[in-house]
C-alpha cells in the first residue's frame, strides 16, 4: 500500500489517523456553515485515495438485473437527469472517544465532529437500476451491493449494500454522486463517483465507486458483515465470534445531537452571556426539540434556536439541525449537557456506559462537555 499520492489536506483538521487518512474538522470551523465547505469535510478513509481519471472511468452495474450495463461518467451525466440533495454524512463511530474512555474500544478514535452537511449532485440510483431493468415489485427481497477501487488491509475491497427498497425509493433520495457544493467530487470523497445513502450510516456511502450488484442476499464484504455492528456490552474479543452472524449490520442513523461550542475543557468567560452550539439529526426525521442541561441532567431547558432544511415540500429531513442556546452566565466549572428530540419522540440514552460495545459505535448519549472560567 502506498500512500504517496494522497490529495493535499487543510493543516487545521484534527488527525485520528494518517494512513490511512482520518481526520474532522475543528469543532468551531464545522458549526460555522449549515452547508459544510469542501476542504472542512471530515475524511474517513480506509486505504490510500485511488486515482481514477474520469475520462476512462466506468461503472458496472451486474448480478441479477436483467440488463447488465456499463457506464462512463459522461453517460451518466448525459442520460440520466441531474438532481442535488443535501443530506449529512455521519460516521457510525462518531463520538467514539468517549466509549473509549470507558474502557478501551477498537476504531478510529473520534470526537464529536466526524459529521458534515453537503449538497450532492448526481444521478438518482433508482434510474440507473431501472435502466439495468429493475422494477421493484420484483426484486423487493433483494440487496444493492456496492464496491470501491479502494484496496484495504488483507486485500480486501471496500463494500456495503443497501436493501433495494431503499435504493427504489423516490423518496429515499439515494444518489451516485459526482458533484458536492456545486464542484467536482474532491478525491478524498470518492472522484469520480461516489453514492450517497440519506439516512445511513456513512459507511454505506461507497466512494470511488467501481461496481454496483444486485443478489438476494446482502453484501458478503467484509464492511457489510463484520465491521459496523453493535454488540451488547459484555461482548468481547473472546467471545464476539458467537456474535458476528448474528448481529445485524447497522444500516439506519439513530437520532443524536452534540455540543460543538464551546469546545470540552475550554477555559471561557462563565460570567458574560455565551451562546452554545451544537447540531442534531434523526435519520431524515425532523428534530422536535433540543434541550440543554447545566446542572447534569436534573433540569432541562429547550435550545434558544434550532435551524433544520427541508427537502422540497416532502417530509424528509436528511440534514442536520444547528441549534443555539444562549446562558446568562455559567457556574464555573461547569458541564453543559445536551440532548435531542425527534417528532416521534426518540431520544438519547442519558449514561454512555450502559451503550458501551466493543466497536464504540453510534454512541449517541446525552452530550457531556466540561468548561472553566478563564482567570
Ligand atoms: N468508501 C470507500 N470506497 N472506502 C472507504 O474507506 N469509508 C466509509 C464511506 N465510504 C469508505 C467509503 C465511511 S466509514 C464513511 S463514514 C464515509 O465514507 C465517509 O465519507 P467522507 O470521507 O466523504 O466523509
Ligand atoms: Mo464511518
Amino acid at each position: 500500500m502506498s500512500y504517496n499520492n494522497e490529495p493535499k489536506r487543510r493543516p487545521d483538521f484534527t488527525v485520528n489517523q494518517q494512513q490511512p487518512f482520518n481526520a474532522e474538522p475543528p469543532c468551531d470551523a464545522l458549526i460555522r456553515n449549515y452547508v459544510t465547505p469542501n476542504d472542512y469535510f471530515y475524511v474517513r478513509n480506509h486505504a490510500p485515495v485511488p486515482s481514477l481519471p474520469g475520462e476512462s472511468y466506468r461503472l458496472m452495474i451486474g448480478g441479477d438485473v436483467p440488463q447488465p450495463i456499463s457506464l462512463s461518467l459522461s453517460e451518466l451525466k448525459s442520460q440520466f437527469p441531474k438532481v442535488q440533495v443535501m443530506a449529512t454524512l455521519m460516521c457510525a463511530g462518531n463520538r467514539r472517544d468517549e466509549l473509549n474512555k470507558i474502557k478501551t474500544v477498537k476504531g478510529v478514535t473520534w470526537g464529536p465532529a466526524a459529521i458534515s452537511n453537503g449538497i450532492w449532485g448526481g444521478v438518482p440510483l433508482r434510474l440507473v437500476l431501472h435502466a439495468a431493468g429493475i422494477i421493484e415489485s420484483n426484486f423487493r427481497q433483494y440487496h444493492v451491493c456496492f464496491e470501491g477501487f479502494d484496496i484495504c488491509k488483507d486485500n480486501t475491497g471496500y463494500g456495503s449494500s443497501i436493501p433495494i427498497p431503499k435504493a427504489m425509493d423516490p423518496q429515499g433520495d439515494v444518489l451516485l454522486a459526482y458533484e458536492m457544493n456545486g464542484e467536482e467530487l474532491p478525491r478524498d470523497h470518492g472522484y469520480p463517483l461516489r453514492v450517497v445513502v440519506p439516512g445511513y450510516i456513512g459507511a454505506r456511502s461507497v466512494k470511488w465507486l467501481k461496481s454496483i450488484v444486485v443478489q438476494k442476499e446482502e453484501s458478503t464484504n467484509y464492511f457489510q458483515r463484520r465491521d459496523y455492528k453493535l454488540f451488547l456490552p459484555q461482548v468481547n474479543w473472546d467471545n464476539v465470534d458467537q456474535w458476528w452472524d448474528k448481529s445485524p449490520p447497522i444500516q439506519e442513523l439513530s437520532v443524536q445531537a452534540a455540543i460543538l461550542e464551546p469546545k470540552n475543557g475550554a477555559a471561557i468567560d462563565t460570567g458574560s452571556p455565551y451562546a452554545i452550539k451544537g447540531y442534531a439529526l434523526s435519520n431524515g426525521h425532523r428534530i422536535a426539540r433540543v434541550d440543554v442541561s447545566l446542572d447534569n441532567g436534573v433540569t432541562w431547558e429547550p435550545a434558544t434556536t434550532i435551524n433544520g432544511e427541508i427537502k422540497d415540500n416532502t417530509n424528509r429531513y436528511w440534514s442536520w439541525f444547528l441549534w443555539t442556546y444562549t446562558v446568562r452566565s455559567m457556574p464555573s466549572p461547569c458541564r453543559i449537557v445536551c440532548r435531542a428530540w425527534d417528532y416521534a419522540s426518540n431520544s438519547m440514552p442519558g449514561d454512555a456506559p450502559s451503550i458501551w460495545n466493543l466497536r464504540g459505535v453510534m454512541n449517541n448519549s446525552w452530550h457531556r462537555i466540561d468548561v472553566v472560567s478563564k482567570s
